[in-house]
C-alpha cells in the first residue's frame, strides 16, 4: 500500500542578512516533525530555502554596493552551513532564483490571468519594505507599519493586481469547512476577523524595482515579491516545469510551518492564489509564536537578534534544538537568553538525562560486565510508567505539543532515577551478589527505559540519540517503542557524559569578549569589477565612518609575547604578558585558544589597544586587548611585516 504524504515547508527566508534564532527556529521544528512523520512511516518531503528578490534585499545590496545575487549567494552559504551544523533534514532546497521557480511563477501567472483575475491600473498607497507589504492608510498605527513598526513610505505607480476581493466569500466559506486549516485556533479567529473586515484587490507587480523576477510579456515590471515566495512551495515540486512527477505526487502541502507574522499571507493571499489558478489548497498552516527579547519580537530590522553561533558552537546542535522545542509553547510566544539557556541545559540535560544515563551505565558495567543483562524482566512499575509515557508522547508528538512531549520523556528519566533509589542496586548485589536475577531485571528494566528515552528524543536530538543507543549497544537507527526491544546480553558501547556540565560563569565571561568584538554583517567585496582572486568569506563591517581623531584616541603598539598560557577552566581564554616597551610586561587575556597553543605565542610579536579600561576575565585582569582577524569567529593574530622594538605605535 502507498504511504501517506507529508509534504512539509518553512517559509523562505529572505537574505539581506544572516539567519538568526527566530529562523533557526522554525526550521528546526520543521525538522523535528519531519523525523517524526518518518518515524510513523510517512513518506515525508520537506523543503526549506531563502526568498532573495524585492525591494528590502535590493536595498542592502546597494548599501553594502554589491549585486543582490552576490549577497544572496554570500547568505545562502551561510544558511546550508548552519543546516548542516543542525542536522536539518530537508530534502530540497530552494531558492527564488532558481530558473526553475520563475517557471513556476509564470505558470501560477498564467493561470490566474486565464481565470481573468488579473488586471493593469495604478497604485497608489503605503508600502512596507520591511515587511514587503502594502498597507491602506487606516491601518497604520502612528504612520508605521501596523505589523512591526517598520516604517512606511508612500508609492504610486502602475502595477498589476489581483482580483483578491472577489475571493472574501470563497475564503470564508474554504475556512468553515476547514477549521483546522489554521493554527493553532486563536490564529484561525484573527484570520477570520481580517478577512471579514474585507479583502481590497493585491497590487502584485513592481515597476520601481528591478531586482525580481520580469513579468509575464512586460519588463517594465517585476512580480511583487510575495506572490514570487509563496510559489516556492510548488515550484520547489517542479510545477510549471516538463517534471511534474513530484508535484504530482506530494501536492497539496500537509503542512506550511511559518511565524505568526506572516500567517496573512499563508492564509489569505496563498490560497486564493490557488483557488483563481485552480490548485488545491495545503491542508494546514500553523503560524507558531515568537522567540522574544526584552519583550519584542527579535527581528533583524529591530537589530536585537540573538545569532546562534555562541550557543551552537559552545552546547552543540542537540542543545540548542532541545531548549528551543522544550522552552516554547509550541504556537505562543516565549523569552530567548543565555541564562535561560544555560539553566536548562544544566538541569534537564547534563543532570537530567546525562545523570541517569551515566548512573545506570555504570552499574552495568560494575555488575554485569559491561552486558545488557542477559534476561529481559516483564513485570515492573517502571515498564508500566514507560508505556504511558509512550503513549504520551506519541499523543503529544502528533498534536505538536513539543514541549509536553519531552515533559513526559523526562518523567521517565525521573521514574528511573526514583526506582533506582527504590530498588538500590548495590543492596542487592552486596546481599545476593552481582549474577543475583533481581539485581540483572532492575538493571535491564533501567537500560530499557533509557533506550526508550533515546528513541523519543530522536526526532529533537538526532546525535544525542544514536549515541546513548550506541552506549547501549543499540544500533544508532534503532526506532522500536515497544518494551522489551533492548537486546539482552550484548556489549555496552563506548563510555562518555553526553553532556558535560557547563560552567555558567566562564561562558558569560568569555561571550562577554566576544561581545566586545564588531558585529559583523555579510556582503561580499570586490563591488562590481572582478577580482582576480575570489575574496575570502568577505564580511564588511556594518558601522558608522567616524573621524581620524576619534580613530587617534585608540593606542595601538606592537608587543613581543612573553609568557602565555591558559587561563584554567577555559576553552578560549589565553593569559598572556606582553612587553610593550614599558618596563614591566603587560598582563592581556585574549579568547585566542581555540586556534593558538601558548607554546606557538611566546616570542611572537602582536598588535594590542594599549589603553583600553582594564577588564577582569574569569577571575584575571587583562590590561588591553590583543587584535585579530576574526573570520567565522576564529581568530587570526595581526602581527608587523618585521621585528620592531615593543611599544612602536600603530597607525
Ligand atoms: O518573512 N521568533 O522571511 P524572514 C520566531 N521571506 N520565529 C521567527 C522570528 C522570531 N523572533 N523571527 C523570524 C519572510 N522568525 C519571508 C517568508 S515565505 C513564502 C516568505 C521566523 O527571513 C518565522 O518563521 O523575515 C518567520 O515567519 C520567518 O522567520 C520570517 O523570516
Amino acid at each position: 500500500m502507498a504511504r501517506e504524504t507529508f509534504y512539509i515547508t518553512t517559509p523562505i527566508y529572505y537574505v539581506n542578512d544572516l539567519p538568526h534564532i527566530g529562523h533557526i527556529y522554525t526550521t528546526v521544528v520543521a525538522d523535528t516533525i519531519a523525523r517524526y512523520k518518518r518515524m510513523r512511516g510517512f513518506d515525508v518531503r520537506f523543503l526549506t530555502g531563502t526568498d532573495e528578490h524585492g525591494q528590502k534585499m535590493e536595498r542592502s545590496a546597494r548599501a553594502r554596493g554589491v549585486e543582490p545575487k552576490a549577497l544572496a549567494d554570500e547568505v545562502v552559504r551561510r544558511y546550508h552551513e548552519l543546516w548542516r551544523q543542525l542536522e536539518i533534514t530537508n530534502d530540497d532546497f530552494i531558492r527564488t532564483t532558481d530558473t526553475r521557480h520563475h517557471a513556476g511563477v509564470h505558470a501560477l501567472i498564467a493561470r490566474m490571468q486565464a481565470k481573468g483575475d488579473i488586471y493593469k491600473g495604478s497604485y497608489e498607497g503605503w508600502y512596507c519594505s520591511g515587511c514587503e507589504a502594502f498597507f491602506p492608510e487606516t491601518q497604520l498605527v502612528d504612520g508605521k507599519c501596523p505589523d512591526q513598526g517598520h516604517p512606511v513610505e508612500l508609492l504610486k505607480e502602475e502595477s498589476y493586481f489581483f482580483r483578491l476581493s472577489a475571493y472574501q466569500e470563497p475564503l470564508l466559506a474554504f475556512y468553515r469547512e476547514h477549521p483546522e486549516f489554521i493554527r493553532p485556533g486563536t490564529r484561525y479567529n484573527e484570520v477570520v476577523r481580517f478577512v471579514e473586515g474585507g479583502l481590497k484587490d493585491l497590487s502584485i507587480s513592481r515597476a520601481t524595482i528591478t531586482w525580481g523576477i520580469p513579468w509575464p510579456g512586460d519588463r517594465e515590471h517585476v512580480v511583487y515579491v510575495w506572490l514570487d515566495a509563496l510559489t516556492n512551495y510548488v515550484s520547489a515540486l517542479g510545477f510549471g516545469s516538463a517534471e511534474q512527477g513530484l508535484y504530482e505526487h506530494y501536492w497539496p502541502a500537509a503542512l506550511h510551518l511559518v511565524g505568526k507574522d506572516i500567517l496573512r499571507f499563508h492564509c489569505v493571499y496563498w490560497p486564493a492564489f490557488l483557488m483563481s489558478a485552480g490548485l488545491p489548497l495545503p491542508r494546514q498552516v500553523f503560524g507558531h509564536g515568537w522567540w522574544l527579547r526584552d519583550e519584542r519580537k527579535m527581528s533583524k530590522s529591530l537589530g536585537n537578534v540573538v545569532r546562534p553561533d555562541t550557543l551552537l558552537e559552545r552546547f552543540g546542535a542537540d542543545a540548542l534544538r532541545y531548549f528551543m522545542l522544550r522552552e516554547m509553547t509550541f504556537g505562543s510566544d516565549a523569552s530567548f537568553s543565555d541564562e535561560g539557556f544555560l539553566a536548562r541545559y544544566n538541569a534537564d540535560l547534563a543532570n537530567g538525562l546525562g545523570n541517569a544515563a551515566s548512573r545506570v551505565l555504570a552499574m552495568v558495567r560494575r555488575y554485569c560486565d559491561g552486558r545488557t543483562p542477559a534476561e529481559a524482566c516483564d513485570d515492573s512499575a517502571l515498564r508500566a510508567k514507560a508505556e504511558q509515557v509512550v503513549g504520551r508522547w506519541r499523543e503529544t508528538m502528533d498534536a505538536f505539543e513539543f514541549h509536553r512531549a519531552l515533559e513526559a520523556v523526562w518523567e521517565l528519566l525521573a521514574a528511573v532515577d526514583a526506582y533506582v533509589n527504590e530498588k538500590a542496586p548495590w543492596g542487592i548485589a552486596k546481599a545476593e551478589g552481582a549474577s543475583s536475577p533481581r539485581l540483572q531485571h532492575v538493571l535491564y528494566n533501567c537500560l530499557e527505559s533509557l533506550r526508550l528515552v533515546a528513541v523519543m528524543v530522536s526526532p529533537v536530538m538526532p546525535a544525542m540519540s544514536a549515541r546513548l543507543l550506541a552506549q547501549l549497544g543499540e544500533a544508532a537507527d534503532a526506532q522500536s517503542l515497544e518494551w522489551g526491544g533492548l537486546g539482552t546480553g550484548q556489549a555496552l558501547g563506548p563510555e562518555g557524559a553526553l553532556f558535560p556540565r557547563a560552567d555558567v560563569e566562564a561562558f558569560f565571561s568569555e561571550v562577554k569578549m566576544d561581545e566586545n568584538k564588531p558585529v559583523q554583517s555579510p556582503a561580499p567585496a570586490a563591488p562590481s569589477a572582478p577580482a582576480p582572486t575570489p575574496a575570502p568569506a568577505a564580511q564588511l563591517v556594518a558601522a558608522e565612518p567616524i573621524g581620524i581623531d576619534e580613530f587617534a584616541r585608540v593606542k595601538l603598539v606592537v608587543g613581543t609575547v612573553k609568557l602565555a598560557e591558559r587561563v584554567p577552566k577555559s576553552k578560549k581564554l589565553i593569559r598572556l604578558e606582553v612587553d610593550l616597551g614599558e618596563g614591566a610586561p603587560r598582563q592581556i587575556v585574549g579568547g585566542i585558544g581555540d586556534r593558538y597553543q601558548p607554546e606557538q605565542l611566546v616570542g611572537r610579536q602582536i598588535v594590542v589597544v594599549a589603553n583600553l579600561k582594564p577588564a577582569v576575565l574569569m577571575g584575571v585582569e587583562s590590561r588591553g586587548m590583543l587584535l585579530a582577524a576574526s573570520l567565522d569567529g576564529a581568530p587570526f593574530l595581526l602581527a608587523p611585516d618585521g621585528e620592531v622594538p615593543p611599544g612602536t605605535g600603530v597607525k
